[in-house]
C-alpha cells in the first residue's frame, strides 16, 4: 500500500481500527467492549461518508468499517457512533414553553431553548392544528415549507420528500428555486453553456489524466469536498487524485491551484499555486483574456464556429465600452494581487498544450457569483479545447465523483414527493393573494422581514409572501442562512416553526414545535452507490431500533396525515418493507440490463458491484456537430455576451461578464480599513455541513478548547497576539463569535478561515449576543449574488480578529434544550 493511500486509510480500514482511533466505545464500559470484539452481528449500511458496515452487539452499534470495495474511506466515519448515541439528539417530541403558555405566537423569548416535553399525540396535534390555522385564516401564502437539505442518505426514508407529500396531501405552500450550493452558477450557466453544467457529468478522469497538460484546479478543494457525496460515496475519484499526485511528482502534468490558500488538495498533491487576492479572480481572467487577446493566442476559429458575442466583449476587455478602463494585467493585478507578468506567464501558459479547468463552487457563494463562472466559459472557450478530452472547463470535478464513468446503472427512485395523480389536498386554495408561490431559496428571510416587497430573479419578478409558518425537515436553517442577528430579528414575524430532526440543532432551539426524527442508522432503506459512477446497490440495513421516542419521518408523517383521515394516501397501504422492496423492484425492471437478483438476494447481500463504466468526454458532441448538437442557450451557441440577460436591464449582471467590486472585500477593498480580514467559510474537512458537530468524541480532534477551529496565518496571528490553541473573538458589524485559533502557514496574511456547519450557541436569546462555539454565519452577510440568481453571498465577508479577554462562557450549542 502506498504512503498516500495509508493517509486515506489513517484510522479505518483494518478491521478494529476504527474504535482504537477515537478511543472505547461511547456506550459500553472498555471491559465490556474487550470481550465483545468478535461478538454480535455485522449489517451493511451506506451513508453520505461511504457504505460501510457496523457490528451490532448487545443492541448497540459498536464498531464501523469501510466496505471492501471503499479504497480510500474517509475519517468521518469515525464520527458516526457518535451521531447515534450524541447528547444532542431529540430524545422526545417537544414544545416551546412560552409559545406553549401564550399560545400568542409571541416571539420574544424565541432562542431561549426552555421547552416541555409532550406526547407525540400532543405534539401531532399541535401541528395539525397549526397547518389548519394557517389555511383558514391567511392561505397557501403563509407557509413555508420549500426549504430543502442534505437529508441523510437512503431514497424511502428521503424526509424532503415525506415531509413536502404530507403538507401537499393537507393544502398548498411556498416552495424555493435553487439551493445554497450553485445557485449563482446554475442560474447563470444555462445562459452560456446551456445546461446548469454544476450537477452534470464531467469528462471523465481517465481521460485527463491521459490528454491533459496543465490542470488549474480554480477554488476547488476535491481532497477534502470528495470526502462526502450526495447519495452513498464510492470514493472512485480518490484513485485518480492519487494517479495525479503521481504525474506531478514526475512533471508529466502540471497543475495550478488558484486559491486564496494553500487548501488540503495542493498540499496532497504538492502541485503549484498561484495566491489570488479573494473575491477578485473576474479581475484576474479579465487580465489573463487581453493577453491572450493582445498576444493572439486565443482560438479565433472556436470563437467563430462555437461562440456568439465575442466582439462586445471585447470591447468591454479593450475598454472601449462601459466603464472604459482596459483590463491590462497591470490593472487586473492592482486588484488580484497576482503581478502583471505571472498573469502574462499564466495566461501563455494555458494555450501550451492540453488545458483542463476544474472549478469549485466556493467562488459563486459570493457577490455577484455569476461572474466567475462566465469568465471562466469564456476564458475556455477562448482557449478552445471546449469538448476535448482533457481540455475545456469543469464545474464539478470536486463533487460527489463527477468526473467517473458511469457504468450506465440507473439509481433507484425516491419515495414520492408529490401526491399521487387524481388525489387534492384537503385544502384546495391555490389563491397566493398577489404573492409569488416560488422564491429564490436564500431569500426566505427577507420574505419575513420585508413580505410584498418586489424584486427581480432571473429575469422575472416575484413578490415575497408573508409567511407565518414555516415547517422544517432534513436540513438546518440556523447552520445554513447567512447572518444570525438578522434571522433573530426576522424570526420575530414567525408564528409557528415545526422542526423534524434527530439532532437537537440551533434550528431546533428556534422552533416551536421540535418533532425526534430516528437517524438513517434505525431504518430499512436502499440507496445507489456512487452518484454518477453507479457504481452499485447498497441495502441499508437498521442496525439499531429507534433511539428514545424517535420514529421514523415515514411513521411520524403517517400518523400526522391520519389527522386528516388522508395517511392511506400518503403511504398507498404500504409499509416500510413493502416500499424498499418496491424501490428495488422497480429499479430492477429500469435496469434490465443489469439482471439485478431477486429483492431477497440483494437484501442478503447487503451490497451489488456493477464494476467501472466508459470513459466519456464532456460537450464532444457539440464540438463535433455545433448544429446538431446545438447547445441549450437561445443560439444553440456558447454565449459570450446574453441579449436575453441584457434586456433584463440589470445592474449587477450585464449582457458579458463584468469585473464589479464588492460591497466589502479584504485585501485593500471596501471596508478593509475596519474589518481587514476576509472570512472564508468553506465546507468542513470533518464534518457534513453542521452534521457530525454533535459527535462529541469526533468534534474533540479538532475543537480548540471545545471550540471551532479558526485558522490564520502566522504574522496577522503575531500582530494580534495570538497564540496557537488561543481563544479568539471573531466580530464585525453583524456580529461576534467565540472560535479556538490554529496558526497555519496554510493561509495568507488578512485571510481567516472558519467551517461552515460549526453549531450555532448564542449566549443568549437577544439580538447581537455572541456566539460561543464559532458558526461563521454569525458574522456573514445575507445579500444576494445579484438581480439574476439571487443567490447566497457567504463568501463576500470581511471581519476582525482579537485574542478573547474576559471571563469564557461556557459552550450552548450541544446537550438539548432546557427542559421545564
Ligand atoms: N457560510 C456558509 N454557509 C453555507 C455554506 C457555505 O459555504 N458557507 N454552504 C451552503 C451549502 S452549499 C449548503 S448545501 C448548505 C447545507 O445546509 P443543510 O443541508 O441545511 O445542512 P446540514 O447540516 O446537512 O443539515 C441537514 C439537517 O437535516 C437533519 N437530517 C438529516 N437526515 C435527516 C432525516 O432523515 N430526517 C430528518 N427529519 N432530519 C434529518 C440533520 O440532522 C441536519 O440537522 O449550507 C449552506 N451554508
Ligand atoms: N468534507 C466535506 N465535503 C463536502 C461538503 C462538506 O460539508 N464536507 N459539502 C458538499 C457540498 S453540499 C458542496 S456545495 C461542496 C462545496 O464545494 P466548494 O464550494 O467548491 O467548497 P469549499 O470548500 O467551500 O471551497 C473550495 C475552495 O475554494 C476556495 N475559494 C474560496 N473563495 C475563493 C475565491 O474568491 N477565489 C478562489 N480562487 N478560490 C476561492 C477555498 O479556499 C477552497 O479551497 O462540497 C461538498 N463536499
Ligand atoms: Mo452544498
Amino acid at each position: 500500500m502506498s504512503l498516500s493511500r495509508r493517509n486515506f486509510l489513517k484510522g479505518l480500514g483494518a478491521s478494529g481500527a476504527a474504535a482504537s482511533v477515537i478511543g472505547p466505545s461511547l456506550l459500553v464500559s472498555s471491559s465490556a467492549n474487550a470481550a465483545a470484539e468478535t461478538e454480535g452481528v455485522w449489517k451493511t449500511s451506506g451513508s453520505h461518508w461511504g457504505a460501510f458496515r457496523a457490528r451490532i452487539w448487545a443492541g448497540k452499534v459498536q464498531e464501523i468499517k469501510p466496505l471492501e470495495v471503499d479504497k480510500y474511506p474517509t475519517e468521518m466515519l469515525n464520527g458516526i457512533k457518535g451521531i447515534i448515541y450524541s447528547p444532542s439528539r431529540v430524545r422526545y417530541p417537544m414544545v416551546r414553553l412560552d409559545w406553549l403558555k401564550k399560545h400568542k405566537y409571541s416571539a420574544d423569548t424565541r432562542g431561549n431553548n426552555r421547552f416541555v416535553r409532550v406526547t407525540w399525540d400532543e405534539a401531532l396535534d399541535l401541528f395539525y392544528r397549526e397547518l389548519e390555522r394557517v389555511q383558514k385564516d391567511y392561505g397557501p401564502w403563509a407557509l413555508h415549507a420549500g426549504q430543502t437539505g442534505w437529508r441523510q442518505t437512503g431514497q424511502m426514508h428521503s424526509c424532503n420528500n415525506h415531509m413536502q407529500r404530507a403538507i401537499g396531501l393537507h393544502g398548498y405552500s411556498v416552495k424555493k428555486v435553487g439551493d445554497y450550493s450553485t445557485g449563482a452558477g446554475q442560474t447563470i450557466l444555462p445562459y452560456v453553456l446551456g445546461s446548469t453544467e454544476v450537477y452534470a457529468q464531467g469528462t471523465s478522469w481517465d481521460l485527463i489524466l491521459e490528454n491533459s497538460n496543465n490542470i488549474i484546479i480554480w477554488a476547488s478543494d476535491p481532497v477534502k469536498n470528495l470526502q462526502v457525496g450526495w447519495t452513498c460515496e464510492t470514493h472512485e475519484s480518490f484513485e485518480y487524485l492519487e494517479k495525479l499526485k503521481q504525474k506531478v511528482a514526475n512533471k508529466e502534468i502540471k497543475v495550478i491551484s488558484v486559491d486564496p490558500v494553500k487548501n488540503k488538495t495542493q498540499q496532497y498533491l504538492g502541485n503549484d499555486h498561484l495566491y489570488v487576492n479573494p473575491q477578485t479572480d473576474v479581475a484576474f481572467m479579465l487580465g489573463i483574456a487581453h493577453t491572450l487577446y493582445k498576444e493572439k493566442r486565443y482560438d479565433s476559429k472556436f470563437i467563430d464556429l462555437y461562440c456568439l458575442g465575442f466582439k462586445e466583449f471585447t470591447q468591454y476587455l479593450n475598454g472601449e465600452s462601459k466603464d472604459k478602463v482596459e483590463k491590462t494585467p497591470e490593472w487586473a493585478a492592482k486588484i488580484c494581487g497576482i503581478p502583471a507578468d505571472k498573469i502574462r506567464e499564466f495566461a501563455r501558459m494555458l494555450v501550451d498544450g492540453r488545458t483542463q479547468i476544474l472549478f469549485g463552487w466556493c467562488i459563486q457563494r459570493q457577490e455577484h457569483g455569476e461572474q466567475p463562472y462566465w469568465m471562466g466559459a469564456v476564458l475556455a472557450a477562448m482557449i478552445g479545447q471546449i469538448g476535448l478530452p482533457g481540455g475545456g472547463v469543469s464545474y464539478g470535478h470536486h463533487y460527489s465523483g463527477i468526473g467517473v464513468s458511469s457504468t450506465g446503472f440507473g439509481a433507484p427512485g425516491s419515495y414520492p414527493l408529490n401526491i399521487d395523480t387524481g388525489q387534492s389536498p384537503k385544502y384546495t386554495n391555490t389563491d397566493f393573494n398577489g404573492y409569488s408561490s416560488v422564491i429564490p431559496v436564500a431569500r426566505w428571510i427577507d420574505c419575513l422581514k420585508e413580505p410584498g416587497k418586489k424584486i427581480q430573479a432571473n429575469g422575472k419578478e416575484v413578490t415575497l409572501p408573508a409567511f407565518k409558518m414555516m415547517v422544517v425537515s432534513g436540513n438546518n436553517p440556523w447552520h445554513h442562512h447567512q447572518d444570525r442577528n438578522n434571522m433573530k430579528a426576522a424570526f420575530k414575524n414567525l408564528q409557528t416553526l415545526v422542526t423534524i430532526d434527530f439532532a437537537w440543532t440551533a434550528t431546533c432551539r428556534f422552533s416551536d414545535i421540535v418533532l425526534p426524527a430516528c437517524t438513517q442508522f434505525e431504518r430499512n432503506d436502499i440507496d445507489g452507490y456512487g452518484a454518477y459512477s453507479g457504481r452499485g446497490l447498497v441495502a441499508m440495513h437498521k442496525l439499531v431500533d429507534p433511539l428514545f421516542q424517535s420514529k421514523t419521518d415515514f411513521d411520524i408523517m403517517t400518523e400526522l396525515t391520519a389527522r386528516w383521515g388522508r395517511d392511506k394516501d400518503y403511504t398507498r397501504g404500504m409499509s416500510e418493507m413493502e416500499w424498499v422492496r418496491k424501490l428495488y423492484n422497480d429499479c430492477k425492471q429500469a435496469n434490465a440490463a443489469f439482471n439485478l437478483p431477486e429483492f431477497e438476494e440483494f437484501w442478503q447481500k447487503g451490497f451489488l458491484d456493477f464494476g467501472k463504466g466508459k470513459p466519456w468526454t464532456r460537450h464532444a458532441d457539440f464540438r463535433e456537430d455545433p448544429e446538431i448538437s446545438a447547445l441549450g442557450t437561445p443560439s444553440g451557441f456558447i454565449e459570450i455576451t446574453s441579449r436575453t440577460i441584457g434586456r433584463y436591464g440589470y445592474e449587477h449582471c450585464q449582457e458579458h461578464p463584468m469585473w464589479f467590486e464588492k460591497s466589502e472585500r479584504s485585501h485593500g477593498g471596501p471596508g478593509s480599513k475596519k474589518h481587514p480580514f476576509w472570512l472564508q467559510s468553506c465546507h468542513p474537512d470533518k464534518r457534513l455541513h453542521s452534521q457530525m458537530c454533535e459527535s462529541e468524541e469526533f468534534r474533540a480532534t479538532y475543537a480548540v478548547q471545545g471550540r471551532e477551529p479558526c485558522y490564520i496565518n502566522p504574522t496577522d496571528a503575531k500582530a494580534k497576539g495570538i497564540k496557537d490553541g488561543d481563544l479568539v473573538r471573531v466580530f464585525n458589524d453583524r456580529g461576534q463569535l467565540i472560535a479556538g485559533a490554529v496558526v497555519s502557514e496554510h493561509y495568507p496574511p488578512g485571510v481567516i478561515r472558519i467551517e461552515e456547519g460549526a453549531w450555532y450557541g448564542p449566549l443568549n436569546e437577544k439580538v447581537g449576543a455572541i456566539d460561543t462555539y464559532g458558526d461563521p454565519n454569525t458574522l456573514t452577510q445575507d445579500i444576494p449574488s445579484s438581480e439574476l440568481a439571487q443567490a447566497t453571498s457567504a463568501n463576500t465577508c470581511i471581519v476582525d480578529i482579537e485574542k478573547f479577554k474576559g471571563q469564557v462562557p461556557p459552550v450552548t450549542s450541544f446537550g438539548g434544550p432546557i427542559e421545564l
